[in-house]
C-alpha cells in the first residue's frame, strides 16, 4: 500500500496552445485522478508545466522571427491561463525556464557525471554547412524507415511514432536549409541504456505487466529490439548548458531536461518534495500520450535509477490519440480545437467538453472527436439524463413541499434497492478509477442519474400526489439521496457543475466515503434549482463544422511547399543516374500497410525497390507502369529487404504520392536529365 500519490502530467510545448488531443490523452484523465484522490483525503499532488527547451521552440522563434523566450513566454501564459479557466487542478503549473529547474536538471546531469554513469563519445552527426550548424532532432527531416513517412524528423517520425535517431532516416533534408546534411564529428554525453537493458526486462517485463496493454507493448518491443546508447546532450544555443568543461555551445537534451521538470516543480511546491521523489512509500503515476511512452518508461526511469535516490513510476496510463472529424489533429496545419478558443466559444460549458473527452477518451485505440458526437453527448446525455433527472427531482420538491426534503415514509423493497444501488456504483467507480478506466468510471457515474431516471420514471410521483401523497414523500426524499450522492460521485469529472448542483440543494463539498449515505436528510432546506445544462442547437455545431472546413480549404489552396533547396552544381545533378523503367512485378511487404515490394525493369537490369506507396496504390493497379526511379542511389535494406534505387514520385495536397512518368511510352532506361 502506498502513502502518498504524486501525479505528473506531460509538459507541454510552449511553442503553441494546448488543443483538444492534448486534453484527452493527458490532462483531463490526471485531473480526473487528482480531484478523485483528492475527494478521497489521500495525500496527493499533481504536476504540470510548460516545456520550455528544444528544437519545437527554436524552430518556432526562427518562423515567427523572435527569440525563443518570446515564443515560451507567449505561449507558457496562454497554455496556463487556459489550464486554469477550464478547471485542471494542479498544484502546481511550472516551466522549464524556471531557474529552480535550471539548477535541478544541472545538478542532476553533474551527479551522474560524476557517478561515471555516461560515456563520452566523439561521433558523426549531421551537419548544415550553409548554416554552419548541427543539425539536432528536429532541425533534420527525411523519410521514415518503418513507415515511409517522408517528413519524419530525426528524433521522431509522427505518422507512426516510431522513435529515431537522425541517421535512420532515408534521405535526410535540413530544415534550416533544405539541403543535404554531411556528416560532422561532435562530442556528446551518452546515457548507456543497453546497461540497464535487464533491470529494465525484470521491473518492467515481469513487475509491471498491470501496466495498460499499449504502454507494456511498446516497452516489450523497445526491450526485445535492444537498447542503444543515447545521446542527453545536444549541440545547441537554447537550452540548459552541459555542466562540465569542454562543452561550450553544448545543452541538455530536452528529453533530458523536461521530465527533471516534475522534479523541480515539486520542488518549487513543497520544501517537503523529496517525501514525493523519495519515499517507496509514494506512488509516482506519469500521464502521457503514447508517444512519450519511451520517454517516461525506459529513459527517465533509468535516469532516475542511475542517480540512486528517486523512486520509479508506479504506473504511466498513457492514451492513444484522438483524431478530428476523422483526421489527425495537427499544430502546423491548424487542425484541432484549441483550449482557449473553446473556452472564449462557449463559456460555462468547461464540463460539457470534459465529458465528451472523457465518454470517448482514446484509452485503448486512437479515437474520433465529432462535433455531431459533441452535440449528441451533451443533449442525449448530460441534459437528457443527468440534468432532467436532477431538475425533476428538484422541481417537483419545491412544488409540492416548498423545497425542503420531505419526510420518508415506509420504505419498500424498491426504495431500499434503490439506495443500496449507490453503493454498488461507487465500488463500480472506484475499481475503474483505480485501474486508470476513467471512460468506463464515468459511465457507472452517470449510471446513478439513469438509476434516478428510471426510479421517477417507476414511481410517478406526479401522478401518486392525487391518490397517495405520503408516499409522494418517500419517493423524492430517496430522488433526493440520488441528487446528492451525484454531486460527490461526478464531482471528479465535472467539477464545475457539481459545484452548481450544490449550491442549488444547499449542501457543502462532501468527501468521497459519504457517498451511500443520506446527504439531504428529511427538513433539508434546498435553494432555487436552475437548469445544470442547456442543451446544444444545430447552428451552433454548424458554425464549429464550417468553421473546420475553412481551415480544410485554406489548407488545400495553400499545401505547404516544402523550402527551396541550396544550389547544387551541374556536375552534382549529373551524378544522379535516373531512368525510366517499368514496373513488371509488385508486391505488400508482409507486416507493413505502407511498403510495396516491386520488380523494375530499369533497361539495365531487373531490380527490387522498396516503396513507401501502398497507401495510394495497390500492386496489381501498378504493374506494367513506367516510372522514373534513381538508379544509382545507395542500396538500403528496408525490412529486410534490399532496395535498389528509387522511384521518383510527387505529393498532391492530401499527401498521396503520385509517379512522375514520361508522357508517352519511351524504352527502358531511357535516361531522365
Ligand atoms: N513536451 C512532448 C509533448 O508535448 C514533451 C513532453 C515532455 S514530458 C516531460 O508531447
Ligand atoms: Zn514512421
Amino acid at each position: 500500500m502506498y502513502k502518498r500519490t504524486l501525479i505528473t502530467s506531460a509538459l507541454p510545448y510552449a511553442n503553441g496552445p494546448v488543443h483538444i488531443g492534448h486534453l484527452a490523452g493527458v490532462y483531463v484523465p490526471a485531473d480526473i485522478f487528482a480531484r478523485y484522490l483528492r475527494l478521497k483525503n489521500e495525500d496527493v499532488i499533481f504536476i504540470g508545466g510548460s516545456d520550455e527547451h528544444g528544437v519545437p521552440i527554436t524552430i518556432r522563434a526562427e518562423k515567427e522571427g523572435v527569440t525563443p523566450q518570446d515564443v515560451v513566454d507567449k505561449y507558457h501564459h496562454i497554455i496556463k491561463e487556459s489550464f486554469r479557466r477550464f478547471g485542471i487542478s494542479f498544484d502546481i503549473y511550472s516551466r522549464t525556464t524556471a531557474p529552480e529547474h535550471h539548477r535541478t536538471a544541472s545538478e542532476f546531469f553533474r551527479t551522474l557525471y560524476d557517478k561515471g554513469v555516461f560515456v563520452e563519445k566523439t561521433a558523426e552527426q549531421y551537419y548544415d554547412e550553409q548554416n554552419g550548424r548541427f543539425l539536432a532532432d528536429r532541425y533534420i527531416v527525411g523519410t521514415c524507415p518503418k513507415c515511409g513517412f517522408d517528413q519524419a524528423y530525426g528524433d521522431q517520425c509522427e505518422k507512426c511514432g516510431t522513435s529515431l535517431s537522425p541517421t535512420e532516416l532515408i534521405n535526410p533534408r535540413s530544415k534550416l536549409s533544405g539541403a543535404t546534411p554531411v556528416m560532422k564529428p561532435t562530442k556528446h554525453w551518452y546515457l548507456p541504456l543497453e546497461k540497464y537493458e535487464n533491470w529494465l526486462k525484470q521491473w518492467i517485463l515481469e513487475e509491471h505487466k498491470e501496466w495498460k496493454t499499449n504502454v507494456y507493448g511498446q516497452c516489450k518491443s523497445w526491450l526485445d529490439n535492444g537498447l542503444q546508447p543515447r545521446a542527453v546532450t545536444r549541440d545547441l544555443d537554447w537550452g540548459i548548458p552541459v555542466p562540465v568543461d569542454g562543452a561550450d555551445g553544448k545543452v541538455l537534451y530536452v528529453w533530458f531536461d523536461a521530465p527533471i521538470g516534475y522534479i523541480s516543480a515539486t520542488k518549487e511546491l513543497t520544501p517537503d518534495w523529496e517525501k514525493y521523489w523519495k519515499d517507496p512509500d509514494c506512488r509516482m503515476v506519469h500521464f502521457i500520450g503514447k508517444d512519450n511512452i519511451v520517454f517516461h518508461c525506459i529513459i527517465f526511469p533509468v535516469m532516475l535509477k542511475a542517480e540512486g535516490t528517486y523512486i520509479l513510476p508506479d504506473n504511466v496510463p498513457a492514451n492513444e490519440f484522438l483524431n478530428l472529424e476523422g483526421d489527425k489533429i495537427s499544430t502546423s496545419h491548424n487542425w484541432a480545437i484549441w483550449l482557449h478558443e473553446y473556452l472564449e466559444e462557449f463559456p460555462g460549458k468547461e464540463d460539457v467538453l470534459k465529458y465528451v473527452l472523457t465518454a470517448n477518451a482514446p484509452e485503448t485505440k486512437d479515437n474520433d472527436f465529432t462535433w455531431k458526437d459533441f452535440q449528441a453527448r451533451n443533449n442525449n446525455e448530460l441534459v437528457a439524463i443527468l440534468g432532467n433527472f436532477v431538475n425533476r427531482a428538484l422541481v417537483l420538491t419545491h412544488k409540492y413541499y416548498d423545497g425542503i426534503t420531505p419526510e420518508p415514509q415506509q420504505l419498500t423493497d424498491i426504495d431500499r434497492n434503490t439506495l443500496q444501488e449507490i453503493a454498488v456504483l461507487k465500488g463500480e467507480v472506484e475499481r475503474s478509477i483505480d485501474s486508470y478506466r476513467f471512460r468506463e468510471a464515468l459511465k457507472s457515474a452517470m449510471d446513478m442519474a439513469r438509476l434516478g431516471n428510471k426510479y421517477l420514471a417507476d414511481e410517478e410521483p406526479w401522478k401518486v400526489i392525487k391518490t397517495d401523497p405520503a408516499r409522494v414523500q418517500t419517493v423524492l426524499y430517496v430522488s433526493l439521496q440520488i441528487v446528492g450522492n451525484l454531486t460527490v460521485i461526478i464531482e471528479p469529472f465535472l467539477p464545475f457543475s457539481m459545484e452548481k448542483l450544490r449550491r442549488m440543494i444547499n449542501l457543502e463539498k462532501q468527501e468521497w466515503t459519504t457517498i451511500g449515505s443520506i446527504l439531504l436528510p428529511a427538513g433539508h432546506r434546498l435553494n432555487q434549482p436552475e437548469l445544470l445544462f442547456e442543451k446544444i442547437e444545430d447552428d451552433v455545431i454548424e458554425r464549429q463544422i464550417s468553421k473546420l472546413k475553412a481551415t480544410k480549404a485554406d489548407n488545400t489552396a495553400a499545401p505547404d511547399v516544402a523550402p527551396a533547396k541550396a544550389p547544387v552544381s551541374f556536375d552534382d545533378f549529373d551524378r544522379l543516374d535516373i531512368r525510366v523503367g517499368t514496373i513488371v512485378a509488385a508486391e505488400a511487404v508482409p507486416k507493413t500497410d505502407k511498403l510495396l515490394k516491386l520488380t523494375v525493369d530499369t533497361g539495365l537490369d531487373r531490380r527490387t525497390v522498396v516503396s513507401g506507396i501502398a497507401k495510394w496504390h495497390s500492386p496489381d493497379a501498378i504493374v506494367g507502369k513506367q516510372v522514373a526511379l534513381l538508379v544509382n542511389l545507395e542500396p538500403r535494406k528496408l525490412r529486410g529487404i534490399e532496395s535498389q534505387g528509387m522511384l521518383l514520385m510527387a505529393e498532391d495536397a492530401s499527401g498521396a504520392l503520385r509517379f512522375v512518368i514520361p508522357d508517352t511510352a519511351v524504352t527502358n532506361g531511357a535516361t531522365v536529365k
